[in-house]
């Protein structure tokens, strides 16, 4: 039986929008312990990994390379003990499942999962999370953790960012939709695959998702997933911050994390961006819930 640890990460430090550091308890409670034993898994709740209020702290400090990007020395307290409670997760034999807070958790989620084995990724996302403190044009985190885990531009050796056995060549997107300029022109330049929307409109979801978790698991020990709710249409999915329209449909979302339980490469995964003072009804963490039942293994016959 698969064994799950749930980690929760209550962090508002990535973006501007607050409250998405409720969305570990909007998803609990949206019922994730009931949703996951539906999906015939063991799971152990680890609670909350300890973050300070936003209040608390001064969000300007400047590094890497004096660039700009807030609250860093945060985040790199919050990256370092996710990163050990991945790692030792993955070493019990357990599947990390790690609620956001904003993305800038994923930081930590892949240096963990990338310390002891070759972990591809697949991104679920509108967004393409792949800018750097100077090409950032927020200086929000929560559009950086693809760059500071693969070390790209001044990412490159900041140790508590990089994730050491993730490469460039089994990181996948799946459903991208909105990028600044200069992050389209990195990713373009990167060893990474691109789906965007339009290849989900040609090929379908179905190809695609077979595709992505084809090139993310290549060669590789595992595979991690990280599922920004903004992936989905905000018709289904308005608690997130950062809205875009054109999203993926209920099914399609739940086709693919049914596809990512039967190919059985999943080594971790988080589920983020979840906004509870933007919701309606708790209803995106309800189905963050649900995605992250189906990506475990919950069938509906
Ligand atoms: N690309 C923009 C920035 O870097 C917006 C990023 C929004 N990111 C997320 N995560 N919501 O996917 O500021
Ligand atoms: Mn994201
Ligand atoms: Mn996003
Ligand atoms: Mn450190």
């Amino acid at each position: 039986m698969t064994a799950v640890h749930i980690i929760g990460v209550p962090t508002d430090y990535g973006q501007d929008r607050r409250g998405v550091d409720m969305g570990p308890s909007a998803i609990r409670y949206a019922g994730l312990a009931r949703e996951l034993a539906a999906a015939g898994v063991e799971v152990e709740d680890a609670g909350d990994l300890p973050v300070p209020r936003a209040e608390e702290r001064d969000p300007d400090y400047r590094t890497p390379s004096e660039g700009n990007a807030k609250f860093l020395r945060e985040t790199e307290d919050v990256s370092d003990r996710l990163a050990d409670a991945v790692a030792d997760t993955v070493a019990d034999g357990a599947t990390p499942l790690v609620l956001g807070g904003d993305h800038s958790v994923a930081i930590g989620s892949l240096r963990g999962s990338a310390r002891d084995a070759d972990v591809g990724a697949v991104w679920f996302d509108a967004h393409g999370d792949y800018n750097t403190p100077t090409t950032s044009p927020s200086g929000n985190v929560h559009g950086m953790p693809l760059a500071a885990a693969l070390g790209h531009a001044e990412w490159a050796g900041v140790e508590w960012a990089n994730a050491p056995r993730l490469r460039e060549e089994n990181v996948v997107y799946v459903g991208l939709r909105a990028l600044d300029d200069t992050e389209r022109a990195a990713i373009r330049g990167s060893e990474m695959t691109a789906y965007t929307m339009s290849d989900i409109d040609e090929r379908g979801i179905t190809d695609v998702v077979e595709a992505a978790i084809t090139v993310a698991g290549d060669g590789v020990d595992g595979v991690h997933v990280s599922l920004d709710l903004d992936w989905l249409d905000p018709g289904i999915a308005p608690g997130v911050g950062t809205p875009v329209r054109g999203g993926v449909t209920y099914r399609e979302a739940h086709y693919a994390m049914e596809r990512v339980a039967e190919s059985d490469v999943l080594r971790s995964m988080e589920v983020v961006e979840v906004n509870p003072v933007l919701d309606e009804h708790n209803e995106t963490a309800e189905l963050a819930t649900e995605l992250a039942a189906s990506a475990f293994g919950k069938r509906i016959l």
